[in-house]
């Protein structure tokens, strides 16, 4: 009684979900309000995000967590880099591009001149992934509604706006476009304009904790929550908000989000912009408060998925208890890849896939999803480790600790191996950590907790986490690691 409210609308890549976290002096339960898919639209002219019944499970979702109490205020978190494009009458133009969409690849070497690989990082320090914004938009520009656009909303950004008419650019997603300056955390007008784009489209920049209007009239009708409940700007990136919520109790830590993508660094002070960093694929993405989200995108639990979504379509559906305990009890190390290899990256077959690189590597092929499910999580653990080891070194640090979040944090192999891997102890949970970093910042915005070490004491106070310490032989994952690239493995203090 007396606690206050807060509900987070999270969508990832195969599922949203409406959150409520009841927030108050030491205390933080998080209780989940409704749950739909996510289903992207192959359409005649590429992949699409079906926005609407995204919109519509935002309502219900909402209506859902207006029943468990009165919401003091509404936070929007997404996935990053996608956009809707409004025209001059506000309308949106199309259903929005999937990342995953085909038609970015190849656009980062139709760069205009003065806009090369080392010309954009310098300025955004954005990690080179074919999907980011910045080629989206190159790509885009040669479509007939392009002419018609005149703002381009991020797609947090596009549903706050459709619940309060408001218009803006939350500051931890832009920095996911390739356009914003990591120095000066303003627009880069420089790129934008070098790069042929319109300055007028992109919208004046937000801060986490800014208020982002209150519900429209006919929103607040159709979700029963009173008109003047206030939409509060929240890390609207995924990822930031999951960052937000890493329950580190000391400042030296590593991390890895976990989810559909595992996204794996340091949180820093300020951007890593050497030259060594671009050319090792590190990104200086916005955290909140100034914080820099130093890290790479790793192909993450998506390999996973998506070989089941290959099994249930040939035969009956595979639990995944049943394959873990399979991946458990399979061979160690009999197969390895490198998750980022491009060829994972689109939707499609990907225990073929998986085949035709390791045949391609000189390695055979699993044969049963058992070993599948073990090729691919040490394969994860091998890169989480490689990953911030580089991190480490890159930005000059010692992290003492992983930390393991979101809801790859449940799968107990994946925490275990990246623990043995990388011979740190790993701490695993929140499975939910992104909606927490969006109440968090919401109740924050309300007076209710202080700085983000302040947060993340209360997250660690007051959510389930499971520690791993490194075990067995650390050798047997070094001779792993040689045949994904071979040569001697360098590993610092060896
Ligand atoms: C994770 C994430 C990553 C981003 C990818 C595509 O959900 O937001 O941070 O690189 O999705 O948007």
């Amino acid at each position: 009684a007396g606690d206050s409210v807060f509900a987070a609308v999270d969508l990832g890549a195969t599922s949203g979900r409406v959150m409520t976290g009841r927030v108050g002096p030491g205390t933080l339960v998080l209780t989940e309000a409704h749950r739909f898919a996510n289903t992207p639209v192959q359409l005649p002219d590429g992949l699409r995000w079906d926005v609407l019944a995204l919109y519509q499970g935002m309502l219900e979702g909402l209506r859902a967590a207006g029943r468990g109490g009165q919401v003091a205020s509404i936070g929007i978190d997404t996935w990053a880099v996608d956009y809707g494009l409004l025209d001059a009458d506000g309308a949106l133009l199309g259903a929005p591009f999937h990342y995953r969409d085909g038609r970015n690849s190849g656009m980062s070497e139709r760069l205009p001149d003065g806009c090369g690989a080392a010309e954009l990082y310098a300025v955004s320090g954005l990690q080179h992934l074919p999907f980011n914004t910045v080629f989206q938009l190159l790509a885009h520009r040669a479509s007939a509604q392009w002419e018609a656009a005149r703002t381009l909303l991020l797609m947090p950004d596009l549903l706050v706006h459709w619940l309060t008419g408001s218009v803006g650019a939350e500051i931890t997603n832009a920095s996911t476009t390739g356009l914003l300056d990591a120095r000066g955390g303003c627009w880069s007008d420089e790129l934008i304009g070098r790069l042929g784009l319109a300055r007028s489209l992109f919208p004046p920049l937000r801060e986490p904790g800014d208020p982002a209007g209150t519900l429209l009239a006919h929103v607040a009708e159709a979700t029963g929550l009173p008109a003047g409940t206030p939409v509060t700007t929240v890390a609207s990136h995924d990822t930031a908000s999951a960052v937000v919520a890493v329950p580190a109790t000391e400042s030296d830590f590593a991390y890895v989000s976990c989810g559909t993508w595992s996204l794996a660094g340091l949180e820093l002070d300020a951007p890593v912009l050497s030259e060594e960093s671009r050319a090792a694929n590190f990104t200086n993405e916005r955290g909140v408060d100034g914080t820099v989200r130093y890290l790479r995108n790793i192909m993450g639990m998506w390999l996973l998925e998506e070989c089941r979504r290959a099994w249930d379509r040939r035969g009956p559906a595979t639990g995944l208890a049943g394959l873990l305990a399979a991946a458990a009890a399979a061979e160690p190390f009999a197969a390895v890849i490198d998750p980022d290899d491009e060829t994972f990256l689109a939707p499609g077959d990907m225990p073929s896939r998986i085949d035709a690189y390791l045949l391609r590597t000189g390695q055979t092929p699993p044969g049963t999803p058992g070993g599948y499910v073990r090729c691919v999580l040490e394969s994860l653990a091998l890169a989480h480790r490689r990953t911030l080891r580089r991190a480490a070194e890159l930005a000059g640090r010692e992290p003492k600790r992983i930390h393991l979040v979101g809801g790859g944090s449940r799968n107990e192999l994946l925490c275990q191996w990246t623990a043995d891997a990388s011979g740190m102890p790993v701490t695993a949970g929140p499975a939910e950590a992104t909606a927490l970093g969006n109440i968090l910042l919401q109740a924050r915005a309300h007076g209710l907790v202080g700085d983000l070490a302040g947060l993340r004491r209360l997250v660690a106070r007051t959510q389930e986490l499971r520690h791993y310490e490194p075990r067995g032989n650390r050798q047997d994952w070094d001779r792993a690691e040689n045949r994904l690239s071979p040569g001697p493995v360098t590993r610092k203090g060896s």
